[in-house]
This record gives structure tokens, sequence and C-alpha cells, in this order.
């Protein structure tokens, strides 16, 4: 008998008439080694997004398709953020003309409507941009949860994450971490990553008052135009895409309309590459 999985193939490597024979201990095998290399692989990164939704998943897209390593921690298991449900559960996302290019470069298909307006199926919409941000080169660890930053002579240089079901369980474990040239916080409403930074230390924000502002009630068109707008790095090393920009700055809540989350996205990601090149 052999003493490592490894030598389980060999020993395994019969074939009958269903091919070559199925073993368990094989099949962990392949699971523990190929995951391992890849959390080995992005313990270091260009970036790290922390949230898949829209803003997130398009962010990934644009930065490792120019070249940067991207990974990119969910805390759920399923990727897509608040995409899946559209409004109250009918599932149309609603897009302003200004995001068909980027429905483009997504390869997303949508059906074209009065005004403008662009509607597409959610779910389809969040499987392309799964499979684009990952054809890309963009890793995604799911079933990760960002709990604290890596904070180093006044930059974010990283971020510290945990499984979430060990949170969801309240074990004590502790987390690992990972470092990062530029960390996005593209959690939605929660501007998760952001409220971990301020409540840790003396970090401040580029609002008037370094502090978090809270986002404002429903305004389509603002929050829409102030999204984009306020999309950047809030503190040096971490930026804001998405939901969260609002959530940092001020701006309305928009409900389901998304054409925001991917210019927001697409704009993060453009101003990385920017820095990066230089
Ligand atoms: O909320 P979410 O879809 O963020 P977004 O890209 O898009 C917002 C819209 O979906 C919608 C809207 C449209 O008008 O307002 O809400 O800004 O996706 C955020 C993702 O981040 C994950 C969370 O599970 C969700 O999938 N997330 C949140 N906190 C963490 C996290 C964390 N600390 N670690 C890892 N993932």
């Amino acid at each position: 008998m052999g003493t490592s999985w490894r030598s389980r193939i060999l020993e395994v490597a019969e074939v009958d008439e269903y091919g070559p024979r199925i073993d368990d201990v094989t099949i962990s095998g392949l699971i523990v080694e190929e995951y391992s290399k890849r959390l080995r692989d992005v313990l270091e990164v260009d970036v790290a997004l922390v949230g898949g939704g829209p803003s997130g998943l398009t962010a990934a897209f644009y930065l490792a398709r120019a070249g940067l390593k991207v990974v990119l921690f969910e805390g759920r298991l399923s990727i897509g953020g608040g995409m899946w449900g559209g409004g109250i559960m009918f599932n149309r996302l609603v897009f302003q003309p200004a995001a068909r290019l980027v429905l483009d470069d997504l390869g997303c298909r949508y059906v074209q409507r009065e005004n403008g307006y662009l509607t597409a199926d959610s779910v389809e919409t969040v499987a392309r941009l799964t499979v684009k941000a990952c054809e890309a080169g963009a890793v995604i660890l799911n079933g990760f949860t960002v709990e604290d930053v890596l904070y180093r002579d006044g930059r974010i240089s990283g971020v510290v994450v945990n499984w979430t079901a060990t949170l969801k369980a309240g074990l004590h474990v502790d987390p690992i971490s990972i470092g990062a040239r530029a960390v996005v916080d593209a959690t939605g409403h929660e501007a998760s990553v952001v409220r971990v930074a301020l409540g840790k230390s003396k970090i401040q924000l580029k609002t008037s008052d370094g502090r978090m502002q809270g986002e404002g009630p429903m305004w389509a068109e603002q929050g829409e135009r102030l999204i984009v707008e306020n999309t950047g790095e809030v503190v040096p090393g971490l930026y804001a895409t998405g939901m969260a920009v609002n959530a940092v700055w001020g701006g309305p809540r928009m409900g389901p309309i998304f054409g925001g989350m991917l210019l927001s996205g697409k704009k993060v990601a453009e101003q990385i590459i920017s820095l990066w090149r230089q």
C-alpha cells in the first residue's frame, strides 16, 4: 500500500467497463492539492476585491483582463450579490443607456426598451459576469469573509480572511492574511471593509469629517450618478466601488437599477490599472 494519496492514483488506475475506476481518497487528494495551490498563489496579489456582486465582478473582469493578479473573496457560497432577485424577486435587471458598453464588454445579452433603457435576465447576467471574470484570470474564492485589513505605514496593504462558516459558528479560529497592492471594497450597502478599517485604527476616510456618511433614501437618478462620480480610493490603498461608494459618501440608494454598479466597477478597475502602469 502506498502512503500518499498520489500513490493511490496509480494503484487504482485500472480500467473497467465504465472507464478508469473512481477512488474516494483520490477525489479528496485532487481537491486538497488544487485548492491549496490556488490559495498559495493568491497570498500576494495586485488587487484583492471583496464582494462578488455586480461591481466586484465587473472590476475583477477589467483588472484581470489588463494582466493584474486578482483575487475576489465572496462571503457567501453564491456569487452575484444583489443581482439574482432583480426587484422584489422579479428577476429582470434594468440598466440605463450608459451601461451599454460595459454590458457589451462583458458579453451580456439585453433587450432595448423605450427611452434607452436596457433590460436583462438576472440569472443569465450573473452567470456571464462570473464566467468573464474567471476567463480573464481572476481567482474567485467563495465562502470566505474578509474580517480585517492589513494596515502599514498609513496604507491598507491587504485583507484578513476567514471561512464564513467558521465565523457563523462562532468558533475561535484565527484567520489568515493576504497581501495586496490595492484592496477594493465591493461589499454593497454594508461597505464592510471600510467599516472594519475605520473601527480598528485611527484611519480617516477622504470624506469631509473622515467618517462614513451612510447611504441616503432611494433616489435612483442621483444615486446612479454619485456612485460613479465618487468611485475611487477612500484611504490610501483601499478603494470603494458599487453601493459601498454611496455608503461611504452619503449618496442615496437606488433600488433595482444596475448600470451604476457596472460603471463603478469599470471605473475602479481603470483607476487601479492606470496606477499599476505608472
Ligand atoms: O450587494 P452587492 O450586490 O454589491 P454591489 O456590487 O451591488 C449592489 C446591488 O446588488 C444592489 C443595488 C443596486 O441598485 O443597490 O444592492 O455594490 O454584493 C456585495 C457582495 O459582497 C459580499 C456579499 O455577500 C455580497 O455578495 N460581502 C459583504 N461583506 C463581505 C462580503 C465580506 N466582509 N467579505 C466577503 N464578502
